[in-house]
């Protein structure tokens, strides 16, 4: 993901998520700095609107956005858009079902007693299939790649979602900014 957004000078949308706070937003290079979209507030949902905007001033240039399965949840009618429209654009979807910062910051902070974090996201597949939008599922690293690139050729709008749960937890758990926003400075 990192070579070929800098190097296709790909516009890059985020939402709040954990791949974005562990790599998108520090890994990923922007060939520009206007072509890294993301919300300052940090709320989460503005993914995929923001995409809307981002792929269709991307022009010919197919961007790609990354985001998770609750900011996705939140947009049925943007990603009706973003089908209607044909975006010219790779949604990067990392379906844990689960608002999975707040589940780490939930074991971090209080021994792992987890409430509300766990969702009933949709069957994105079949959600995509009645809108129209183009779905590819990954459950296994060694297969992203390819998927990617076969998104990245695919002309329009395409949903790429990664099944975090069939690959397993991160090597280390983000649990909130470290810098104590959350409420874990120690
Ligand atoms: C509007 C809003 N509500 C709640 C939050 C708190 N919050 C931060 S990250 C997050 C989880 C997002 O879930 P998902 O999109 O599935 O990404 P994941 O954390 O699983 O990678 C939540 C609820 C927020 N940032 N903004
Ligand atoms: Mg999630």
């Amino acid at each position: 993901m990192r070579d070929r957004v800098f190097s296709g000078r790909r516009t890059f949308i985020r939402d709040v998520t954990i791949s974005n706070s562990t790599f998108g937003n520090r890994y990923v290079s922007l060939a520009a700095p206007h072509l890294g979209v993301h919300a300052l507030g940090g709320g989460i949902g503005q993914g995929i609107p923001m995409a809307i905007g981002g792929a269709i001033a991307g022009g010919e240039v197919k961007s790609v956005a990354l985001v998770g399965d609750g900011g996705t949840q939140l947009c049925l009618g943007e990603l009706t858009t973003l089908a209607d429209e044909d975006c010219n654009l790779v949604v990067v979807m990392m379906n844990d079902r689960a608002y999975g910062v707040i589940s780490n910051i939930q074991d971090a902070q209080f021994e792992g007693r987890r409430a509300y974090c766990r969702l009933r996201t949709p069957d994105f597949g079949r959600l995509a299939g009645s809108i129209g939008l183009a779905h590819v599922k990954v459950d296994r690293i060694e297969d992203f790649e390819a998927a990617f690139d076969r998104a990245l050729a695919t002309p329009g709008a395409v949903m790429l979602e990664v099944d975090m749960n069939a690959i397993g937890p991160f090597a280390q758990p983000f649990g909130g900014p470290p810098a104590g926003a959350a409420g874990g400075a120690k």
